[in-house]
């Protein structure tokens, strides 16, 4: 619903990726998210990416979907993403952040794997998440090119 100044609301899908269990950055991203004004669907740790996508069916003016990971199986619980976005769901920013492999260091070609999924963004830590999902949101207002 748009606002007095013409805003709507801003809405969010957040969860943590289906193997995992780290609970304690999911649940600071989504205060901190909602103290900079957005609602926060928080779908909590050990999410199948299905559950995101259903998720998104039910709220879809959401922004983005942000994915957190710590255990290093992104790229395990992520693997559906083609198949999801191929039947036409999930069709919004996909936002991954957290430790996104196993072992202490996180390689190009890691990250690469895990675009080459559909992956649209990748965050190490939540530090550029307001900002980013700014951007998107402006980027998302612009005006389509006009052609012919
Ligand atoms: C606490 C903890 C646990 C607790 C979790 C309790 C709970 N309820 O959350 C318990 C004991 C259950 C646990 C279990 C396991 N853990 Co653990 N755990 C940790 C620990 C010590 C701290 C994690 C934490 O809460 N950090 C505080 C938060 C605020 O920081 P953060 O999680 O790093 O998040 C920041 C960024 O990563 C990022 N971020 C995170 N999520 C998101 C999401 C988005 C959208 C964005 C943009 C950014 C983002 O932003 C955050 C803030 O900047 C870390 C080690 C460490 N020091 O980080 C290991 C660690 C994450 N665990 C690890 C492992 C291996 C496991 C287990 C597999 C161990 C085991 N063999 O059983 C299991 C996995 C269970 C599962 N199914 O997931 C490894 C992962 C290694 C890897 N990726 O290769 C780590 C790194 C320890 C290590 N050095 O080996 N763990």
């Amino acid at each position: 619903m748009d606002t007095l100044h013409g805003r709507s609301e801003r809405l969010v899908i957040l969860g943590v990726a289906e193997s995992d269990a780290h609970a304690v950055a999911n649940h600071l991203i989504a205060m901190q998210l909602r103290e900079h004004g957005f609602t926060v669907v928080n779908l909590g740790v050990c999410t199948p990416l299905a559950d995101f996508a259903d998720a998104l069916d039910r709220h879809p003016r959401a922004e983005a979907v942000l994915i957190g990971s710590l255990n290093g199986h992104a790229h395990q619980d992520l693997r559906a993403l083609p198949e999801l976005r191929a039947a036409g769901r999930l069709r919004r920013p996909v936002v991954l952040g957290g430790n996104l492999s196993v072992g202490s260091r996180t390689t190009d070609a890691d990250l690469q794997r895990l675009r080459d999924l559909g992956v649209d963004h990748i965050l190490p830590d939540a530090g550029g998440l307001v900002l980013l999902l700014d951007m998107l949101d402006a980027a998302a207002r612009e005006p389509e090119p006009q052609h012919g």
